[in-house]
């Protein structure tokens, strides 16, 4: 039986992708987790508290802190999620597919929504980012939207020609992996859903918006131009259905009882 200060704590930018592979493990693994959520950038002193750098999803345990979505994977595999599998070379495939998706599509996706999302009317972004925030931060996501979104446009270099190189480098991923389900398989790795399908999910989910996800997405389905099109257009080619279909078999929530 644990205790209120020993349940684990997922701290995360409420509705990212990387925080949605986190969360999605835990929630697999029927994890009993609190979340604490934030806004962008108010996410900063928070996660400084826990750990040295400023990247969310973190999983805070009695004994331990996870900072990188992997290990929250690898010990929510341990605790019951089942997504590795224990044949080495399947493991070492899994394992590489999710190293991969880690490092290319989800910085190109992340980049590519922003910049389109960026040129959409503020207040459906800043709704988002209310969303995301806990009661004492939401007041302030409004006033303070104008310097975060500078901040971010600076730190991740959002601009029309990092945008383009990120939709190059989604295009290669997303093309590697339709050539993969071009042969008819549900899964991408040895028949079965494995942390490869959950990261690949998780990561390309920003474009969907899936009914399923994790975290509150608001106005998304009425989100106009320039990301309507963009949304539309990658949820009907075959990797956004394959998504979709992760997270309509996938992606229980023990604590919405599904
Ligand atoms: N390799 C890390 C990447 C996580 C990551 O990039 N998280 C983003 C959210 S999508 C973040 O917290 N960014 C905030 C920042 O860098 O200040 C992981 O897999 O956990």
């Amino acid at each position: 039986m644990t205790s209120p200060t020993d349940a684990p704590r997922l701290v995360t930018i409420r509705f990212s992708h990387f925080c949605e592979k986190g969360r999605w493990a835990c929630d697999r693994a029927g994890l009993d987790y609190t979340e604490e959520f934030h806004s962008p950038l108010f996410h900063v002193p928070p996660v400084r508290r826990v750990k040295g750098g400023r990247t969310t999803p973190i999983l805070v345990l009695p004994d331990r802190v996870l900072t990188d979505s992997t290990d929250i994977l690898k010990h929510c595999d341990a605790q019951g999620a089942d997504l590795y599998p224990t044949d080495p070379t399947l493991r070492k495939e899994v394992e590489d597919w999710e190293e991969h998706f880690d490092e290319t599509l989800g910085p190109a996706v992340r980049r590519l929504v922003y910049f389109n999302l960026f040129q959409v009317p503020s207040k459906f972004l800043v709704e988002l980012f209310r969303s995301a925030a806990p009661e004492g931060e939401r007041r302030w996501v409004s006033p303070t939207f104008p310097l975060v979104r500078f901040l971010m446009r600076k730190g991740m270099k959002i601009d029309a020609a990092g945008a383009e190189r990120s939709r190059q480098r989604v295009e290669e991923v997303t093309a590697r992996v339709e050539g993969l389900l071009s042969d008819g398989r549900r899964y991408l790795v040895g028949g079965r859903f494995t942390a490869a399908d959950l990261t690949f999910a998780a990561l390309y989910a920003p474009f969907i918006g899936p009914r399923e996800y994790g975290a509150p997405l608001p106005g998304f389905a009425d989100l106009p131009e320039p990301f309507a099109p963009l949304r539309d257009t990658m949820t009907a080619r075959p990797a956004g259905q394959y998504t979709q279909r992760m997270f309509r078999d996938h992606r229980r929530d023990h604590r919405l009882g599904r």
